[in-house]
């Protein structure tokens, strides 16, 4: 087998190849096979980099396509991506301006039954533009809409063309409670490859179409093991760009000047041990009693570790994963006597974020189960999720395993 340089790094560095290669065909509640899990993309490496701008996003995608041909349509959503945040965070900076009139409610509510803010509105019609326009996409399921969306135009709920290879997840803008206040807010996206044979006959009528458009609904309802790629965009004292695809993650840092995002923080690595927890601790009386008292452990100094934790919460989980990215910690909304399933969406909060955190080498759990194995029965499904570094995650699991 040849081996050449690229081939060599990665397989050192990732020691989660397994988890990546191995071919598994899909579950969903509607029991209807569609996509296997996606094969293992090859990461550039730079030797050469231009010091005026760094290695740009741009150069970063098409370096991924021209390693990995296969996945080059991927590499154009991505541009589409970086267009669509460079847009949100001008909209989200502007926002606290008078003349912007973009902050406050819109006076219309989700199917979850929260108030939608002007600028989910107005960053969903953004995204789902900027993604429609590539082309590359048969299907999009958004936290701001009801149900998955048709993007051939023809409104008739869920609509496919052959043409389209991918299906994209997303919450527009993550933590929007927080935006009028000028608080750091995000944008969370997943990417799914889509099933080929989900295709309606545009002239099928009634039970044909209905049995056809629930086939492609399934499409959007894949398990986090199938995601091809997951990304993160953080508005905050910097714009950061976070992404996977399978080969690590890679934090991108938004150069205004040059309006590129530029490879600030390759290869991210979560520290697999830490001293932050990460909870909306209002919540505390509320939650599992392994989870009470593995955190009551760690504020007391006496978890395995030994070490004192402290808490950082900011609300937003976009910037409390990217703070835990960094300096390691654990971050959660789990479920609690009120909320079961805690409060985060499956599909476009805790699959794609999952994915993220598991590529830096950390750790993401409902404190029973591995987030990206759970199958969605409904697109806005919600999911306990506890991630973070592997070492304090692997305690809670631990924590819970023994209480069963
Ligand atoms: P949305 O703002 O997209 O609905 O996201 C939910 C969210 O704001 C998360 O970003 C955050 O982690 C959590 O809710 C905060 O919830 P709470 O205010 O209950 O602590």
């Amino acid at each position: 087998m040849k081996l050449n340089l690229l081939t060599v790094l990665l397989v050192s560095s990732t020691s989660t190849v397994s988890a990546f290669s191995v071919s598994r065909p899909f579950r969903s509640s509607t029991a209807l096979h569609v996509a296997s899990a996606p094969q293992k993309t090859k990461a550039p490496v730079f030797d050469e980099v231009c010091e005026t701008t760094g290695v740009t996003l741009k150069r970063f995608m098409s370096e991924v396509a021209m390693l990995n041909p296969d996945i080059t349509e991927l590499t154009v959503l991505f541009g589409a991506i970086e267009t669509a945040c460079k847009a949100i965070s001008n909209l989200v900076k502007r926002s606290q301006l008078p003349s912007s009139e973009t902050l406050g409610y819109q006076g219309e509510v989700n199917v979850q039954g929260e108030d939608q803010k002007k600028l989910d509105v107005i960053t969903n019609d953004l995204l789902k533009r900027a993604l429609r326009f590539t082309g590359r996409l048969g299907v999009l399921a958004s936290e701001e809409e009801d149900v998955p969306v048709d993007l051939s135009g023809a409104n008739k709920g869920v609509l496919i063309d052959e043409g389209e290879r991918y299906v994209a997840v997303f919450d527009p803008l993550d933590g929007s409670s927080n935006v009028d206040a000028g608080i750091p807010t995000g944008t969370i996206i997943g990417i799914y490859e889509h099933d080929e044979n989900c295709a309606i006959d545009p002239n099928c009528v009634d039970e044909d179409c209905s049995e056809q458009e629930a086939q492609c609904l399934a499409n959007t309802l894949q398990p986090g093991t199938n995601l091809v790629a997951a990304a993160y965009c953080l508005y905050s004292s910097s714009t950061f760009l976070v992404l996977t695809l399978g080969s690590g993650t890679y934090g991108f840092t938004l150069d205004e000047n040059l309006g590129e995002f530029v490879l600030s923080h390759p290869d991210i690595k979560i520290p697999e041990e830490s001293s932050i927890i990460s909870f909306n601790e209002a919540n505390t009386p509320n939650w599992d009693t392994p989870l009470q008292e593995t955190v009551a452990k760690w504020k007391a100094g006496k978890g395995k570790s030994g070490k004192k934790f402290s808490s950082r919460y900011i609300g937003s989980m976009v910037g409390d994963v990217h703070r835990t990215l960094l300096y390691g910690g654990v971050f959660g909304y789990p479920g609690d006597k009120k909320n079961p399933n805690g409060k985060l969406r499956l599909l476009y909060e805790g699959a794609p974020m999952s994915f993220i955190v598991e590529q830096a080498g950390g750790l993401s759990t409902t404190g029973k189960e591995r987030v990206m194995e759970i199958s969605p029965e409904v697109v806005h499904q919600r999911v306990p999720v506890i991630m973070g570094s592997k070492n304090d995650v692997q305690e809670v699991i631990d924590a819970y395993a023994a209480a069963q």
